[in-house]
């Protein structure tokens, strides 16, 4: 019955994906989450405790999940873990001084079992400040390159002009579709 279902479910894309949007306090998760679907910025607010949206691309249908990012707040995170399909990990590319304390959270959460099958899209994000770090200075910085057994790929993104949410939004969608 379980092959039954997800064999029929990839076949007529029914069923909600989960997708977990993690990332630091101020990364840009919350405004990412209303910009993907409502398609506009909105004023936030540092989430305490989460967020859920559902979000509807390309008719997949996706329970969104943006949880806090502060210090106090991440080790809350692994409560959400179980049956999350993909995770977007958002990085403030103009956060220099954070890329380490970023790099340990991922690196951390990957570890994980209960994530061990969910796709990975990073996203570079706020590419408009001058200061930004190159999407591939962020995956270096994060060791991307490094990751085994993991299906991975960065986006530079600004939330706030709406770029590079779309490429990274078909990625994920395609890579979900051609999962096993
Ligand atoms: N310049 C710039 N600012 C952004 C961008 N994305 C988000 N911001 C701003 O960054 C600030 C924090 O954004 P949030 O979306 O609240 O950050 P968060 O990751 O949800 O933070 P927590 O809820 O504390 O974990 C807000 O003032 C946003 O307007 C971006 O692409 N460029
Ligand atoms: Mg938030």
């Amino acid at each position: 019955m379980g092959a039954f279902y997800s064999i029929f479910n990839g076949l007529f894309g029914t069923r909600e994906m989960r997708i977990l949007i993690l990332g630091l306090d101020g990364a840009g998760k919350t405004t990412i989450l209303y910009r993907l679907q409502v398609g506009e910025v909105v004023t936030t607010i540092p989430t305490i405790g989460f967020n859920v949206e559902t979000v509807t691309y390309k008719k997949l249908k996706f329970q969104v999940w943006d949880l806090g990012g502060q210090t106090s707040i991440r080790p809350y995170w692994r409560c959400y873990y179980s049956n999350t399909d993909a995770i977007i990990y958002v990085v403030d590319s103009s956060d220099r001084d954070r890329m380490g304390i970023s790099k340990s959270e991922l690196v951390a959460m990957l570890e994980e079992e209960e994530l061990k099958k969910a796709i990975l899209v990073v996203f570079a994000n706020k590419q408009d400040m001058e200061q930004a770090m190159t999407p591939t200075e962020v995956a270096n910085a994060l060791g991307l390159p490094a990751l085994k057994d993991r299906k991975w790929q960065i986006f530079k993104t600004s939330a706030l002009k709406g770029h590079g949410l779309d490429e990274g939004m078909e990625w994920l969608v395609d890579s979900l579709n051609n999962r096993q």
